[in-house]
């Protein structure tokens, strides 16, 4: 036999290339082997890094670009020996295109089915619900579109692939279809927008009922953390100014204003249930987000600009637990904004309670206004009661008893 008529050989050629893939596998598991006979190496690292993903992706590019000249090689060959196309890649495809229909139709059952289950649990505030059903309603129109479309795609590139047989129709222009997939997509799309101006209307705009005024919380902004005030008794949240800012007075409260006296630290978020809040956002340095996702709350919190979000929280921490199945479930607030380096750290734990746990829990919070701050504002400072200090821990508490003390006089 000669060499060109063993190279042109079709079993020679198939051959080789499960030769190179060998070989290629064989050398790199050996090198591989040799250096763990030599000494065990922690590959823990190795699998993290980044440049370990971009070898493995080049070294499948690489086998893949091996294989393609292979079948090339056996290609060219059948051309020069006069024979007729070896591999029908037109059938090729069209099967390639009915294997990713199945396989993608069943992705997205799997999709929806496992990590459907990890979805957020039922909404925990009033306007949530309608914010659900549009989320919901939309969840359905678009995966009827995407089934169809996908059905339809993939299965005429199969029915209809090239056999040689049959010559393509063509068919430049309908104003029929035109107008069908231009009209529905136009009212879907139509009742869909106005649902959420609606929705949305709902949520900003809303009228207040005098009889349940709601609970005002500013909330501030910063890298990378959450300022949270409360307002004390007189329900009013004190005045500041950025000017105001110092290492004592981090947000800035003006004191001059008799609503910042009794303003108070939150140091988690606590709220009553069924009772309407209205959160004060802003910012101290850069854009944020306050995203609270059980309350499905999402506002940007700006520098230089104050925006509000109010909502009334409807399942307290407890129920959520019982609804959940969940002893530690936690309601959370989060910053939807990427912040910088340690955004992922901005985070604080939301408590919905019942009133009466509410009470009792907002009356123990310090106060922002401390004897150094009075001294700056030139206010009176209390004698402070003889309190036995126990250790420093406990340091804070009676700081705050003890402005709390000087606020009744
Ligand atoms: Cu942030």
């Amino acid at each position: 036999m000669s060499l060109k008529k063993l190279i042109s050989n079709k079993t020679m050629a198939a051959l080789a290339v499960i030769l190179t893939a060998f070989a290629s596998t064989t050398a790199f598991a050996q090198a591989a082997a040799a250096a763990a006979t030599a000494k065990p190496i922690d590959m823990g690292p190795i699998y993290k890094s980044t440049l370990f993903y971009v070898l493995l992706f080049l070294l499948l590019c690489l086998f893949i670009a091996i294989v393609g000249k292979a079948l090339r090689v056996y290609e060219l060959t059948r051309e020069t020996q006069g024979k007729s196309e070896g591999i029908n890649w037109d059938t090729v495809n069209g099967v390639l295109f009915a294997v990713f229909l199945v396989v993608g139709l069943y992705g997205v059952y799997w999709e929806y089915t496992v990590h459907g289950e990890m979805l957020l649990p039922e909404a925990a505030s009033e306007h949530g619900k309608k914010i659900d059903e549009m989320f919901n309603l939309t969840l359905v129109i678009t995966t009827i579109v995407f089934v169809l479309t996908h059905i339809v795609l993939f299965a005429f590139a199969y029915f209809y692939k090239s056999t040689g047989k049959r010559k393509a129709y063509y068919y430049p222009h309908n104003n029929a279809l035109e107008r069908v997939w231009t009209i529905i997509p136009a009212l879907v799309l139509t009742v869909l927008v106005l649902m959420g101006f609606l929705t949305w209307r709902s949520i900003f705009y809303k009228i207040e009922d005098p009889k349940n005024k709601p609970l005002s919380i500013e909330v501030t902004s910063s890298q990378f953390q959450w300022d949270v005030r409360y307002p004390g008794k007189d329900g009013v949240v004190g005045v500041k100014n950025y000017k105001k800012i110092t290492a004592l007075n981090a947000l800035g409260i003006d004191f001059n204003d008799k609503n910042s006296l009794d303003d108070q630290v939150g140091e988690e978020i606590v709220l009553p249930v069924n009772k309407p809040v209205r959160f004060i956002l802003t910012s101290k340095d850069v854009l944020h987000s306050f995203y609270m996702p059980h309350f499905r709350v999402q506002l940007n919190t700006v520098p230089g600009m104050t925006s509000y979000f109010e909502f009334t929280p409807t399942i307290t921490t407890e129920e959520m637990k019982v609804k959940t199945n969940d002893p530690s479930f936690k309601y959370l607030l989060l910053c939807a904004k990427i912040c910088g380096t340690n955004h992922y750290n901005m985070q604080k734990p939301v408590r919905v309670v019942t009133q009466a746990e509410y009470d009792e829990w907002v009356v123990k919070n310090a106060t922002y206004l401390t004897d150094d701050l009075r001294k700056v504002f030139n206010l009176p400072v209390p004698v402070a009661p003889a309190v036995p200090v126990k250790a420093d821990t406990t340091a804070k508490d009676t700081t705050a008893k003890t402005n709390q003390i000087a606020l009744k006089k």
